[in-house]
């Protein structure tokens, strides 16, 4: 009895002895596994006397009972142990700043801000949105448009053509946002207010040019428009785009093939100090062009000259988002640096709306 007593001493130091609850677990094995010492005591039981036996297989469950017991509250705080330095190595620290949702921290290139800008200004004036493709016909982007073959107008046009077709056709890049409005006359029924914002482009790369730009042209068709309608429009524009109250514009006589009258428009502008003001000063800027639309492009596109008439207009988009944001290279525009864009970008949050203030 002094060897189980011996024993139960032995086990009871390891069970309190074990660290972690794998040192537990193998002390478990050596008493009570398959091959454990107490199991092993429990085997001598078959070769006893019966009386010797009885008072031996008592005294050992006992040992087993207490040794099991034992073991189980050993367990308990093992484990609590263990939970509790789990949560001391896993504490969130509440006092961390936030890391920024990128609805925070992303930005919106000054280009997409104008062209929202843009369409907020004329939405407001009751125009719809129209867009087409980019890759275009040499019919809608020239021919529909009063550009005679040949004419040297298409050539001033710089036009990125592709290879021909097997039937001889020979598709471009359009080379303005025009051919999206002579799809406008050939699909809807005046009366008709767009603007067509998009990518054009012409093969010409330099300071103020990039081969690729952005556009943005409106149209009106109706049975009585005219032109004190679109210095009206153009007008509002100019006040709703630069923020100022009022604008003096300039109307200069031009040449386009798709109008007649043409004319180029300035407005008037303050640009001492490095920076150009609107709405002050006596210095003109030369911002758009536009007409009345001439009535062989009408015509082209499905409508009666002699019952409709309208207005069109066009502008780089790129060039008035760099008047008003004093942007001076163009081609930063293009490079897509975010660090650039963190500085000149704005808020994906702050939408432009004329009644919340368009760029505020
Ligand atoms: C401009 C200037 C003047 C224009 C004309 C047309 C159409 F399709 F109606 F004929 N679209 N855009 C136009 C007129 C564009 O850009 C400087």
């Amino acid at each position: 009895m002094t060897d189980l007593s011996t024993l139960e001493t032995d086990l009871t130091a390891q069970v309190a002895a074990a660290a972690d609850e794998a040192a537990l677990e193998a002390v478990r094995v050596a008493a009570l596994g398959k091959k454990g010492s107490i199991s092993a005591l429990l085997a001598t039981l078959g070769t006893m006397a019966p009386d010797e036996r009885k008072t031996a297989g008592a005294a050992i469950n006992q040992v087993k009972d207490r040794v099991t017991e034992a073991i189980g509250s050993r367990r308990e705080v093992l484990k609590a142990a263990a939970l509790d330095a789990r949560l001391a190595s896993e504490t969130v620290d509440v006092t961390l700043p936030v890391r920024e949702s990128p609805t925070e921290t992303g930005r919106i290139h000054p280009i997409s801000q104008v062209m929202d800008e843009l369409t907020a200004i004329f939405a407001d004036m009751g125009f719809a949105i129209a867009e087409g493709p980019d890759i275009e016909t040499d019919d809608f982007n020239f021919t529909k448009l009063n550009f005679p073959e040949g004419h040297p107008a298409r050539e001033m046009h710089d036009t990125f053509f592709f290879n021909p077709k097997a039937d001889g056709e020979r598709l471009l890049l359009r080379t303005h946002t025009s051919p999206v409005q002579v799809r406008t006359m050939l699909g809807q029924k005046p009366p008709i207010r767009v603007i067509c914002p998009g990518r054009t482009y012409r093969n010409d790369s330099d300071q103020t040019h990039t081969p690729m730009f952005h556009q943005v042209e409106g149209l009106v068709i109706d049975k009585g428009s005219h032109i004190g309608h679109l210095k009206w429009i153009l007008e509002e524009f100019c006040k709703a785009f630069f923020e100022v109250d009022s604008v003096k514009m300039r109307f200069r006589p031009s040449f386009f093939p798709f109008t007649e009258p043409s004319m180029e428009v300035d407005i008037q502008c303050n640009r001492q100090g490095g920076e150009v003001r609107f709405g002050e000063g006596e210095d003109w800027l030369e911002i758009l062009g536009c007409g009345m639309v001439h009535p062989n492009v009408i015509r082209n596109c499905g409508l009666d000259p002699d019952v409709y008439q309208g207005f069109a207009w066009g502008m780089g988009i790129d060039r008035i988002a760099m008047l008003k944001y004093g942007i001076n290279d163009l081609r930063q525009f293009f490079e897509g640096d975010v660090r650039w864009l963190s500085h000149y970008g704005f808020k994906p949050l702050d939408l432009p709306t004329l009644a919340g203030g368009l760029s505020s």
